[in-house]
């Protein structure tokens, strides 16, 4: 396995949903022994500490873009890092906060990868506009904004061009689509491998077929966005959107032990861990099991 530097970097945003807490997920995943989990793995981590998150009162209010104002001076900041990490060659692995944060970690690998590959772990598609969304919450529609789609001040967070193009990108664990997500899925020709795939095929089968079709589409790049409701909220109730029917524990190490077969990987980012919600750390605890899975550890 290959050593990564790794530049660990904390956004404690609970402003992209409306369940406070989820500011409190960097903090979570460092106390479940992040840093050390990968430092034995033989990788070098530096931990950069969280970006600054202002105030939302004091910023843009939107009435169908919640707290609009915070999110895109966060998401902004979490451009520049990633960007900066990038370029020194390290590897980025961010620690949300809420889903909003993509709109910045997509960003920032922007600059760097042309033809980027995105996984999509999650219950949800995250593609909705001010338009389409039911609640007006911002995590709800970071993939939108990564093609280009919603407020300009979100759009163009990282430059006016989009960031990744839609046949680059598949979706695993989705159970939970609103309308104008899923015109939008078929429009892009956006490969979703749903639950019911993932239940008649097996995971092994749609990993397979996954890191396959990123292959065939030349990437030069691929990033992991995991959002921890993507497992059953069994295994993760630190959640603040949980949707039952989910990933189980052991396919989603799975999912993880063969992105690092694939050596395809180049960032990473686990998102939406609401200690608040939680019993014992257990999210976060999850979390960084799959970080070990997925950055190297075996069983035996
Ligand atoms: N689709 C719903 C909305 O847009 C719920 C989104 C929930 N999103 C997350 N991220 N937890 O996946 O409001
Ligand atoms: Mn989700
Ligand atoms: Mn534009
Ligand atoms: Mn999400």
């Amino acid at each position: 396995m290959e050593t990564l530097n790794i530049s660990m970097i904390g956004v404690p945003i609970d402003f992209g949903q409306m369940r406070r807490g989820v500011d409190m997920g960097p903090s979570a995943i460092r106390y479940a022994g992040a840093v050390e989990r990968l430092e034995a793995l033989g990788h070098e981590v530096v931990d950069e500490g969280d970006i600054y998150v202002p105030n939302a009162a004091k910023l843009e209010v939107h009435p169908k873009l919640r707290n609009l104002g915070a999110v895109v001076e966060a998401c902004t900041k979490l451009a520049e890092q990633v960007a900066t990490a990038v370029e020194h060659k390290k590897f980025p692995l961010v620690l949300g906060g809420d889903h909003s944060i993509a709109i910045g970690t997509l960003a920032g690998l922007a600059q760097h990868y042309k033809n980027l590959g995105v996984i999509w772990y999650d219950a949800h598609a995250d593609m909705n506009t001010a338009e389409t969304s039911p609640s007006g919450n911002i995590h709800g529609m970071p993939l939108a904004v990564a093609m280009e789609l919603g407020h300009e001040k979100l759009t163009h967070i990282g430059g006016e061009q989009p960031k990744i193009d839609p046949k680059n990108l598949v979706i695993i664990g989705a159970r939970s689509v609103d309308e104008g997500e899923r015109e939008l899925i078929k429009e892009k020709g956006i490969k979703v491998y749903s639950m019911h795939e993932i239940d008649r095929l097996g995971m092994a089968a749609v990993m397979e077929d996954a890191l396959a079709y990123l292959r065939s589409r030349e990437i030069d790049g691929l990033h992991l966005s995991l959002d921890l409701d993507g497992l059953d909220p069994m295994y993760t109730p630190g959640v603040g959107t949980p949707v039952p029917g989910g990933i189980t524990y052991r396919e989603s190490h799975l999912a993880m032990e063969m992105l690092q077969e694939s050596n395809l990987l180049t960032s990473a980012e686990f998102v939406e861990v609401n200690p608040v919600l939680d019993t014992k750390n257990a999210t976060a605890n999850v979390a960084v099991g799959l970080m070990g899975s997925l950055l190297g550890e075996s069983l035996v």
